[in-house]
């Protein structure tokens, strides 16, 4: 499935290129010593074929995406908030899951940092098969550290909310990364609503909060806002233009109320790098209070592993997230089942979708 929408993409791309040459070339052919009218002419016909061809290829796709969101596959959620019981925490208890795949000095850094911040009671770092010294730093760090063997960022981050929830004491369970993009004072932020919302996430794209050397470019902010807003009308509630009034989709700097967690990790099953958004489908299917909260963003320490590697690789997990958004359907997990279990069954195929990258 993901070859052919590669394919697809890539024959889109070709012929966008070829279009845009036509014209410069019929204009050089046009000064050279030889008649080129025939060949200009059938320059000029192919060019118009291709640009006809996008510009209705992208008006389908359009098409498709507000039958989608508006019409048959608009998906029910319960709508009111709060409708799980809030207690008020006096004092919240907090553990941190943070994911981790060969970022030794961030990771350690973060665990540090998350350490010492008031209400957390644990910080677990979910090692995904580092080769590096991530797992002895952070163990270093005072981190309980864990290996994940299934590889993928989804995979890691289901297993960090599963461990979250065996910290017995902890009220709230945070999902981080170890790159050293997040701050882990931001914590206050998130737990700040954690009273009003079942699931608590950061915003990346208000300006002023986010370094301009961050991952998060032109292509990245237009990109998360864009999905937000396919997110939105799947969701579709019309006072709030979607429920959760999302502006980013793929923070994973995020706070859920353990009784949230405990009725939501059945049903997480993506192992890739669209866990974010399909966390907050899941979430929002289940009927839970979802609210975004603007956070300071800067830019990574050491390699990235995910979407900005490359143009191409951030093209293919948007790619992978609007499909995702756009094919999504809560697929209730089988009784008695796990976060972890249904990981393992759920998305077999979720390394070869997803683009994992190692
Ligand atoms: N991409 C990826 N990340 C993983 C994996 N396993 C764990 N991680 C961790 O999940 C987080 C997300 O990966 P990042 O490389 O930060 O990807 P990103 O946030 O899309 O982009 P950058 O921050 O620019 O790299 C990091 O903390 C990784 O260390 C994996 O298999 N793939
Ligand atoms: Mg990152």
């Amino acid at each position: 499935m993901r070859s052919y929408r590669v394919y697809l993409a890539l024959l889109v791309v070709a012929a966008a290129i070829v279009g845009a040459l036509l014209h410069p070339l019929a204009l050089l052919l046009a000064i050279s010593p030889f008649d080129p009218r025939g060949l200009i002419q059938f320059m000029e016909q192919a060019r118009s074929a291709i640009a006809d061809l996008l510009g209705w290829g992208v008006l389908a796709l359009l098409a498709i995406v507000l039958l989608y969101g508006l019409g048959g596959r608009r998906i029910k959620h319960a709508g009111s908030p709060a409708h799980l019981d809030h207690r008020v925490f006096a004092e919240p208890k907090v553990a941190v899951a943070i994911t981790a795949y060969n970022d030794a000095e961030a990771t350690a850094q973060a665990a540090e940092d998350f350490r010492r911040q008031p209400h957390v009671v644990r910080v677990l770092v979910i090692d995904n098969n580092s080769t590096d010294q991530t797992a002895a730093l952070a163990q270093a760090a005072g981190a309980t550290v864990i290996a994940e063997p299934r590889q993928g960022y989804g995979y890691a981050c289901m297993r960090g909310l599963a461990e979250g929830l065996k910290v017995r004491e902890a009220d709230v369970i945070v999902l981080t990364e170890g790159d050293g993009t997040f701050f882990a004072d931001d914590l206050a932020k998130l737990l700040a609503y954690i009273e009003d919302a079942d699931l608590v996430v950061g915003n990346r794209v208000v300006r002023g909060l986010i370094d301009q050397d961050s991952q998060m470019d032109h292509l990245f902010t237009w990109g998360n806002m864009t999905l937000a807003v396919l997110l939105r009308l799947r969701f579709w509630d019309g006072r709030h233009l979607g429920p959760a009034g999302l502006m980013d989709v793929g923070c994973t700097y995020r706070a859920i109320r353990r009784e949230a967690l405990e009725r939501i990790l059945p049903d997480l099953r993506v192992g890739g790098n669209h866990f974010s958004p399909h966390m907050l489908m899941v979430a929002m299917a289940h009927g839970l209070s979802v609210i975004e909260i603007p956070i300071r963003f800067r830019r990574r320490v050491g390699q990235s592993k995910g979407a900005s590697q490359s143009l191409w690789k951030g093209l293919q997990v948007g790619l992978t997230m609007t499909w995702h958004i756009m094919t999504f359907n809560l697929k209730p997990a089988p009784p008695g089942s796990t976060g972890e279990s249904t990981a393992q069954q759920g998305d077999q195929g979720a390394k070869a979708r997803a683009g994992i990258s190692r």
